[in-house]
């Protein structure tokens, strides 16, 4: 359950009962659900404000922010441990981590010698504005930076999170099923790049590559798609020349 954004109503959930009038029922699940709905738009509204107020930071500061959102174990973390070790003499890179639990993630980018603060969500299943200013008041990113902020895994909630960032970057991999974009529309439709992560893995499972990208087309025409194995490196190149495209230039003194 979710204790931030109401993303476990039980409002939504219809329960059949025998010996219940069917107008009593229907009349009580719809108040359910607009109270629901003022809450949810009542959490996003304040939501929006801080995310604008962190997207100004990140502008006036120069830097890249990058919301990184997937499924658990598609590969978000394994993807910041390739690029920050094989960029950090290009780059100044941060590192936001966010889980439920535990610093696991946080550790393995420390490893690499990267600036990170961990962010556990307890109850709560997706990273908010909020949470994000806070860890900035914290780290103080310099001027011209990449910073990176992991996601709870989870294709659902964080999509609805503006957390100020720049692209979103959405991180699916071979073994989860071709079908995600279809199932997972609104993440899809809010990100600006996909990744189709563990692609080593193709030979081994039933994934439709072909099919992945036109479903993820299908939700966003304007997606980026890029297939790469984190294990391998096979295409790792082209996320970095996709990211060398984006970083931002200092300005000139
Ligand atoms: N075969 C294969 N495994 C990978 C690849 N990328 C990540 N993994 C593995 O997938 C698991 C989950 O990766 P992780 O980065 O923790 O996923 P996250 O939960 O999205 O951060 C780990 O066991 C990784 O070693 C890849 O490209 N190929
Ligand atoms: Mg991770």
């Amino acid at each position: 359950m979710c204790a931030t954004c109401g993303c476990d109503s039980n409002g939504n959930i219809t329960l059949h009962e025998p010996g219940h009038e069917e107008e009593h029922h229907h009349d009580h699940s719809h108040s359910h659900e607009k109270k629901i709905v003022e809450v949810e738009q009542d959490i996003l509204h304040q939501n929006n404000l801080l995310a604008e107020r962190n997207r100004g930071y990140f502008e006036a500061k120069n830097i890249l922010a990058m919301n990184l959102v997937s499924s658990p174990g598609s590969g978000k973390t394994a993807l910041l441990e390739r690029t920050l070790t094989d960029l950090k003499r290009q780059f100044d890179f941060y590192v936001i981590e966010g889980d439920q639990q535990t610093h696991l993630d946080a550790d393995r980018i420390h490893a690499t010698g990267t600036r990170v603060v961990q962010i556990n969500t307890k109850k709560g299943c997706h990273l908010d504005a909020h949470m994000i200013l806070h860890a900035l008041q914290g780290m103080k990113p310099k001027e011209n930076s990449v910073l990176f902020i992991e996601n709870v895994g989870n294709l659902v909630c964080p999509a609805s999170f503006d957390l100020g960032e720049k692209e979103r970057v959405v991180i699916m991999s071979v073994t989860e099923g071709e079908d995600k974009p279809l199932k997972y529309p609104e993440m899809f439709h809010t990100s600006t790049l996909c990744i189709i992560n563990k692609t080593d893995l193709l030979p081994y499972v039933p994934f439709n590559i072909e099919k992945a990208k036109e479903y993820a087309r299908r939700i966003n025409h304007r997606l980026t798609i890029i297939e790469l194995s984190c294990l391998t490196g096979e295409g790792l190149h082209q996320w970095y020349d996709w990211l060398r495209a984006r970083v931002p230039l200092p300005e000139p003194a």
